[in-house]
């Protein structure tokens, strides 16, 4: 079996329970091909410092990262990759910063990680590379002489062509990811805009099994819906935290419906919108007001990029003035908290909420949807309302399926959720728990590395030099 290599912006210890299900499934397959993964050490230095690789052993894991200096850290993470790819992405242009010193800094990083990474590899490793941070990694790793098969996996959506195209030097990525061997998106809508991109504007050609020629290449493109780690939820939801805070939750909230929303506090993921619907549900139904509260927990999450404070205030200022307009002595309608929960409180807190909003304006998948469901008791399980803007809701029909920028409709879903008969409830959270399962954690790894390992190695060529 090969040696599997995974490369991601940050790495995380796959031993470690915090680290989520990613790192846990991600962590298996490592474990299995006494693997290692590859990425940023989290540590800015001075750029005078060097960048030589640290190693750390996690079992049989390698971990191997390199530190960043101030000016490439500042161009590579907070200028290219959060300042332009995430908010295109996401659809959001306005948000952009075409700064033209940005993407120097992302080919800088991206160099040295190749530079980096070569040495260290295997002639038969087989490599997966995450995310919008390395788009351009596999052409880099080409051009310094790398045969071995490499696949990426995109977390995020991929905008359709027209937007992607408002982005200066749109082809050069596109171009880039003709280097790997295998391109996964998150949905069948990614994968389509990919496809329609590499038509129109790199005039590729199709060939069978979503393979694509162009720049004397041939790239495989999928989709794989990125799931959780059911079995490992189901144990966190069980274990003594999980219970402690769902019988807190319970006591606290024993005359009330509580509604739940978990989020990293990002202006994708529709939190104003949602405030601004939970406000109408409350306008519209004041004979429900007392009985449900909404508890918003959103993360701390990238706040030196300025995006994100304004969405801090914006948020803020719209929790206290509905706690201020419909607010009794006793009850507070939103409870908003601006802090990270720890991932074994999370399944307490899901279970003893009625209904989950998960309303992105625009999401790659969005685990917390599918985390919700798996944390729920199947007897009375709660409700999910999902934006039909994320990934999840190609797969999650039935879910209470919204438009988060339709604030009427959310608030009607609200009410649904509210009212919703037991029986209906099981039936709808049957149907998704069995596609939660079908198509897990290790279903998409599986499924990922299979499609590569498929793949017919190639001759990388020199042409890679030009990039
Ligand atoms: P994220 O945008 O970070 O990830 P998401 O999938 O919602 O979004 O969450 C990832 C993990 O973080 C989940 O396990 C969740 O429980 C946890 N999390 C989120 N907010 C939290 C909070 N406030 N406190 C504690 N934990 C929190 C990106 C893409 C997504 C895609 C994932 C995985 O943007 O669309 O689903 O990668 O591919």
């Amino acid at each position: 079996m090969s040696r599997l290599v995974v490369v991601s912006n940050r790495i995380a210890d796959p031993r470690k329970t915090a680290a989520g299900g990613l790192a846990v499934a991600l962590g298996e397959v490592l474990n299995n091909t006494g693997g290692m993964w590859f990425g940023w050490s989290g540590k800015i230095v001075d750029a005078a410092e060097g960048d030589d690789v640290q190693f750390e052993q996690a079992g049989p894991v390698r971990l191997a990262t390199v530190h960043l200096s101030q000016v490439d850290h500042d161009a590579f993470y907070l200028g290219y990759s959060n300042g332009v790819l995430w908010p295109v992405f996401h659809y959001r242009l306005d948000l952009a910063d075409f700064d033209a010193g940005y993407i120097a800094g992302y080919r800088r990083v991206n160099q040295l990680f190749a530079r980096k990474l070569l040495p260290l590899l295997k002639p038969d490793d087989v490599l997966w590379v995450h995310d919008y941070h390395l788009i351009p990694l596999a052409a880099e790793l080409r051009a310094l002489g790398c045969q071995q098969r490499i696949g990426f996996f995109l977390h995020i959506p991929l905008p359709p062509p027209l937007i992607l195209a408002a982005i200066p030097g749109h082809d050069w990525l596109i171009r880039a990811l003709f280097a790997y061997d295998l391109v996964g998106f998150q949905s069948r809508t990614d994968l389509e805009h990919f496809e329609r991109y590499v038509e129109t504007e790199a005039h590729a050609q199709a060939l069978e099994d979503g393979r694509w020629r162009a720049f004397g290449r041939t790239v495989k493109a999928g989709a794989f819906p990125i799931g959780i780690d059911v079995q490992e939820f189901d144990q966190l939801t069980h274990a003594p935290e999980a219970m402690e805070m769902y019988e807190r939750m319970k006591r606290e909230y024993s005359r009330r419906k509580l509604l739940v929303g978990v989020d990293r506090l990002d202006y994708s993921k529709g939190l104003p919108q949602r405030m601004r619907a939970f406000r109408e549900f409350l306008q519209k139904n004041p004979d429900l007001r007392q009985s449900a509260t909404l508890i918003q927990i959103a993360s701390p999450s990238r706040e030196n990029v300025s995006a994100y404070t304004d969405l801090l205030h914006e948020l803020e200022s719209l929790c206290g003035a509905i706690n201020g307009n419909f607010g009794e002595l006793d009850w507070m309608p939103v409870r908003y908290i601006h802090r990270t929960v720890a991932r074994a409180r999370l399944p307490g807190l899901f279970r003893a909420s009625r209904v989950a909003l998960v309303t992105p304006l625009r999401d790659g998948m969005n685990l917390v949807a599918k985390e919700y469901l798996a944390a729920q008791n199947a007897d009375d399980p709660g409700v999910l309302i999902l934006s039909r803007f994320a990934g999840a809701a190609e797969q999650l029909k039935e879910a209470l399926l919204v438009n988060p920028y339709d604030t009427e409709n959310t608030a009607a879903a609200i009410l649904l959720a509210l009212q919703m008969p037991v029986e209906e409830r099981r039936n709808r959270h049957q149907a998704m728990m069995r596609t939660i399962r079908a198509y897990d954690v290790h279903w998409w790894c599986d499924s990922f590395l299979d499609a590569l390992a498929e793949t017919d190695a190639e001759e990388s060529g020199a042409s890679w030099l030009r990039l």
